[in-house]
């Protein structure tokens, strides 16, 4: 069976980098089709893999997978050897709430942050609002790292780079991206998670895309 990601532009699209990142730390081949995000027909080539309207779409064989952490969780199961979750049954569950939490929440950080991999904003002001994320997502690291992370002797959240992590992926991206200050642990972690081999591979990827105006700003 053949494996298709279809993505959103990755400079841009903050849930295609989690499922690109995942699949790339599986190591499998697969195909990769790339719709940028600000085109007259984004919608139209978008409804043609997803009638969802959203990327990304994970397509096997024929069939369409077309949410990030669902996408994660197929490829879990389709690739035990890539221990997307920790073995452990109360570590994959916390690491499972941990990445629902992501996937479900954060919004005024992922609304007021957007990704954008090749940007450094100086003296970004972070509001109330998403300072209350980053500091919620900061406690997750922090507890799951010294719970499970350091206790593995590996750099991640539970040891060895997981799906947990591809989901934080571009949390971390941000970090960098709007010079979020903190502390050493969750310094480490996200300099860890941005060496990442899936990582540097989505991002240098990113850094030769076309820019999209619409999604830079500037302060
Ligand atoms: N819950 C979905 C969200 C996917 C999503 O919102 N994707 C955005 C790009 S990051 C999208 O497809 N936007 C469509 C568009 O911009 O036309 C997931 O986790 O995959």
């Amino acid at each position: 069976m053949s494996l298709t990601l279809v993505v959103g532009s990755k400079n841009y699209s903050s849930w295609s980098m989690r499922a690109g990142v995942a699949l790339s730390h599986c190591g499998v081949p697969y195909d990769e089709i790339v719709i940028p995000l600000d085109g007259p027909d984004t919608p139209q080539r978008i409804a043609d893999y997803s009638r969802a309207g959203r990327v990304p779409v994970l397509i096997d064989g024929e069939n369409p997978i077309w949410d990030s952490l669902a996408i994660i969780e197929y490829l879990a199961e389709k690739f035990p050897e890539s221990q997307l979750w920790p073995s452990d049954p109360m570590a994959r569950a916390i690491a499972r709430s941990v990445s629902a939490e992501m996937h479900a929440g954060f919004t005024n950080l992922r609304t007021e942050l957007p990704m954008n991999c090749r940007r450094c904003y100086e003296g970004f002001r972070i509001s109330d609002l998403v300072a209350r994320d980053i500091d919620r997502i900061c406690e997750i690291w922090r507890e799951t790292r010294s719970r499970f992370g350091q206790r593995q002797n590996g750099e991640f959240l539970f040891g060895p780079f997981g799906g947990a992590d591809a989901m934080f992926a571009p949390v971390a991206s941000r970090f960098v991206t709007y010079g979020v200050s903190t502390d050493a642990t969750v310094t480490a972690y996200v300099d860890a998670l941005l060496k990442s081999p899936a990582v540097q591979t989505w991002m240098d990827a990113a850094h030769t895309e076309p820019t999209i105006e619409r999604y830079e700003f500037e302060i």
